[in-house]
């Protein structure tokens, strides 16, 4: 017997080879190099763990208090140290010391898109897409900082070849082959109620992206770290592909990470609303964690805290991060008690039945586990929260209409637009909610974010007036 087909007999997995007399050779050969993939002392321990019964636990919640987080300077922060931080992080960016990094590995499931997410189109006028807006904005903070930045986009199996051909096919937005670095992250298997691996079809296992999280072993295991310190850069900063508003390159956020000697760094913002679909910072026995939305119970979301007459869980995590690299190695090499925990997702999961035949459930009928970036929090030393404004750094593309949809994101960026304009003198009308009156687009490569946009103005002569169709910039 295969040996690879062995040792999932003995691991109560031949289910997995049910179908394989009756497979062509090339149908055994992919079912041999999936299940090569699987790690089944990890599905071993996920059985005990998260899929046995007696393992269905809910959230820990003792002793949870919200996690401290330092102000921006309108909020009472303060304003040295956030000039002190500023001035840190660009002298790393002039130094090239920092990446940025995109994951990018998610499906537009709930978009209702077909492609990689990063290919869909965002900007009010131009209709750039999300990857189009972040390759403008670090190629334009590259040229800031004297330093062009390397880009790490890490893609999943689905989208990988799709994700490549569509940089290739747009020569990178102007950066060069030599810094935009794609890698594929993991996969897990889905495994039904009883622990038992799932099949997709007859010859192939139900895999899945093994979460954000991933990106951490990912990073290492692609080359990526070591790439990095051969080029001597030191700090990740982390976004999410859905987001065009994100400071891709933010030399504040930078620099604090670097001066207060932290690992991991998170942007919070405060929760629009109670129900936000966010995660929340928190701490819990001196440890800074994230509790996910779907995970604080609703009372606790709500609760007041007195003294502000503002949500008790007020920090919202948006997914902003920067990473220190050897961190990631760390946790990418884990050992003991240093690893992500997985999450379980009950799905509907297409499989095969006993005789082999196609299903499609109507209701979940198996798990999918995935990792957390956001989970590496309690491992990092001095971790730190920031305050970020909503206005300059979320909003996200989820869903195709009401709330994170493409008309609040585009709607989003043209009130930052005309913020910027009108800061310095342009007087273009704007509704109450700071929404311009005729379309406005700014381009990256004119300015990527309220600095670099005041340099660019003050040199541009004479300054362009809106007219009824609007106004566009670079
Ligand atoms: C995430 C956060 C939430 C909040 C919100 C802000 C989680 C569990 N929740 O919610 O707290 O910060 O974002 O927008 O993260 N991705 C991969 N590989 C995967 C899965 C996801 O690369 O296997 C990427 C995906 O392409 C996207 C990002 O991770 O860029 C977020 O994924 P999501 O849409 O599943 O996260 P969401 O909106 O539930």
């Amino acid at each position: 017997m295969h040996p690879i087909i062995a040792a999932f007999h003995q691991a109560g997995q031949g289910q997995v080879f049910a179908f394989f007399d009756q497979l062509s050779p090339e149908g055994q050969q992919r079912l041999l190099a999936e299940a090569a993939e699987v790690d089944l002392a990890e599905v071993d321990r996920l059985n005990r763990t998260l899929v046995s019964k007696s393992a269905a636990a809910g959230i820990d919640l003792e002793g949870l208090a919200p996690a401290p987080y330092e102000r921006l300077p309108q909020h009472g922060g303060d304003v040295d140290a956030w000039k002190r931080a500023k001035k840190a992080g660009e002298d790393a960016l002039r130094a090239g010391r920092v990446a940025a990094f995109t994951v990018a590995g998610g499906q537009g499931t709930r978009l209702g898109y077909d492609g990689p997410k990063g290919t869909f189109p965002v900007t009010p006028l131009n209709g750039k897409t999300l990857f189009q807006v972040f390759a403008e904005k670090i190629r334009a903070a590259g040229t800031r900082y004297g330093k062009p930045i390397h880009w790490f986009i890490m893609t999943s199996h689905q989208n990988h070849a799709a994700t490549e051909a569509f940089f290739h096919e747009h020569e990178r937005f102007g950066l060069a082959e030599s810094h935009v670095h794609f890698f594929r992250q993991g996969r897990m298997p889905a495994v039904t109620f009883e622990g038992k691996i799932m099949l997709e079809t007859k010859e192939s296992l139900a895999l899945s992206p093994d979460g954000h999280g991933g990106s951490l072993r990912a990073l290492d295991r692609s080359g990526a770290l070591d790439l990095m310190a051969r080029e001597g850069i030191d700090t990740l900063s982390y976004f999410q592909v859905d987001n065009p508003l994100v400071r891709c390159i933010d030399p504040s956020f930078i620099g604090w990470h670097l001066l207060s000697g932290s690992e991991m760094s998170s942007k919070m913002i405060p929760k629009a609303y109670a129900a936000e679909k966010v995660g929340h910072f928190c701490t819990q026995r001196g440890k800074t964690i994230v509790v996910e939305y779907s995970d604080l119970p609703p009372a606790l979301q709500a609760e007041i805290d007195p003294a502000t007459g503002k949500l008790r869980y007020l920090a919202g995590s948006i997914a902003i991060h920067v990473l220190s690299r050897e961190f990631v190695r760390r946790m990418a090499a884990g050992g003991e008690g240093v690893a992500l925990p997985f999450h379980r997702a009950d799905k509907k999961i297409p499989t095969v039945d006993a005789a082999g035949q196609a299903v499609k459930p109507e209701k979940p009928n198996g798990i999918k586990f995935e990792m957390f970036v956001f989970d590496a929090l309690p491992f990092a030393s001095r971790p730190l929260v920031i305050e970020a404004l909503r206005a300059d750094d979320f909003s996200p593309v989820k869903n195709a209409d009401g709330v994170d949809s493409p008309k609040t994101c585009r709607d989003d960026q043209m009130r930052q637009f005309a913020r910027w304009l009108n800061a310095h003198g342009a007087g273009l009308a704007v509704d109450a909610t700071g929404l311009p009156a005729v379309p406005l687009e700014v381009s990256p490569l004119f300015g990527y974010d309220e600095d670099s946009f005041a340099d660019a103005w003050k040199r541009l002569s004479p300054k362009p007036k809106a007219g009824p169709d609007g106004l566009r910039l670079g």
